[in-house]
């Protein structure tokens, strides 16, 4: 992966976006509630209050429409981190699939439709089967998470997803005892994704991720099928995409049409173009640098090269409670 210099035009644009709008609304809602009382949390009795006013509206499966009315609303949040707002969060994209650059995405999966859609969810499960997007969410009460986003290039974002955790997705599948590790795939198709055309590219597609499985049952890892209130766009991997918000953001998978329990560690995407460079555990680490440029800081986007918005990056994005899945691990070999 390349490191780019993202064109000023990128995040200066940005500056004056009302930020202060949704902090505003979060502090007031009492933002700030840790994972530990995400159990036992009851659901909000607000719905989407015209906080992503900002958004643009899209034809909804009606799927999605009848579940929002029951969202849990912020059930995990990152406490007084502003959300980045939407412009940037859905114009500034990594998604090969439609191009190398960060605009590319936005401007080739404008005409991307996401009906129909099926995942099959196979290997080492009780119950395979393949389901289209109304049937795999049915079971689902849809939450929001708002997560930092870590990218292993040394940006990050602060984006609210709306979705469902991957654990009650794959209990339903009923994993079998030789299953160790969760493989997804992206959807291949050069005719609708741009970049699977293009020569240049040297990802042997479909574009691959994978967990251990206690990761993957993790209730952090999450499923999004949506994003600031809404569908998710085309650019940002609808309409499934893995979100893991402790590993950078090459692990989060999108426009997913395949889950596989696997007994092996699959072989990731970027592992494979560079395997020196890239792992495949790829927690957010600030310590262990990449070979090319030191993880110990980000720039919280909307940076500009006037008003750059650099911080120290947090060991696991922050999210220390997954420490546990790693004790005895040595993170700079398990990179
Ligand atoms: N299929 C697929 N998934 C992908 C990628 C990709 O190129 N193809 N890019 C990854 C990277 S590097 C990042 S940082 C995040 C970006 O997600 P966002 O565009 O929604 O912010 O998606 C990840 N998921
Ligand atoms: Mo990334």
């Amino acid at each position: 992966m390349l490191i780019r210099i993202p064109p000023a035009s990128a995040a200066s644009e940005s500056e004056v976006t009302p930020e202060a709008v949704y902090l505003s609304r979060r502090r007031f809602m009492g933002g700030g509630l840790g994972l530990a009382s995400l159990a036992a949390l009851p659901a909000l009795s607000f719905a989407d209050d015209g906080r992503y006013a900002e958004v643009e509206s899209v034809d909804e499966p009606a799927w999605f429409k009848a579940k929002l009315a029951s969202v849990r609303w912020q059930a995990v949040t990152v406490g007084d981190e502003a959300i980045t707002p939407y412009k940037d969060a859905s114009r500034y994209n990594n998604f090969y699939e439609f191009g190398p650059n960060k605009g590319d995405p936005v401007r080739h999966a404008a005409q991307f439709k996401v009906e129909p859609w099926t995942v099959l969810i196979d290997g080492e499960v009780g119950r395979p089967g393949r389901y289209d997007m109304a049937a795999l969410a049915e079971p689902q009460q849809l939450e929001e998470r708002i997560y930092r986003l870590r990218c292993v290039e040394a940006w990050s974002m602060v984006i609210p997803w709306l979705g469902f955790s991957l654990a009650d997705l794959l209990r339903q599948a009923e994993p079998t005892s030789q299953a160790r590790y969760v493989r997804f795939e992206t959807l291949v198709d050069a005719e609708r994704m741009v970049g699977q055309r293009s020569g240049f590219s040297l990802i042997d597609w479909p574009y691959v991720e994978g967990l251990r499985l206690d990761e993957a049952m993790h209730p952090l890892a999450f499923m999004a099928v949506g994003m600031y209130g809404r569908t998710l766009p085309a650019q940002n991997g609808a309409p499934l995409r893995l979100v893991v918000p402790w590993k950078y953001g090459f692990k989060s998978i999108k426009s997913i049409v395949r889950i596989s329990l696997v007994r092996d560690e699959p072989v990731n995407t970027w592992q494979a173009l560079a395997p020196n460079e890239y792992g495949f555990y790829a927690n957010v680490n600030p310590q262990v640098d990449h070979p090319r440029w030191s993880q110990a800081q980000e720039r919280r986007l909307p940076s500009s090269l006037f008003s750059p918005n650099v911080m120290k990056t947090r060991l696991f994005n922050g999210y220390d409670e997954v420490a546990s899945l790693y004790s005895g691990l040595d993170l700079r070999k398990h990179y």
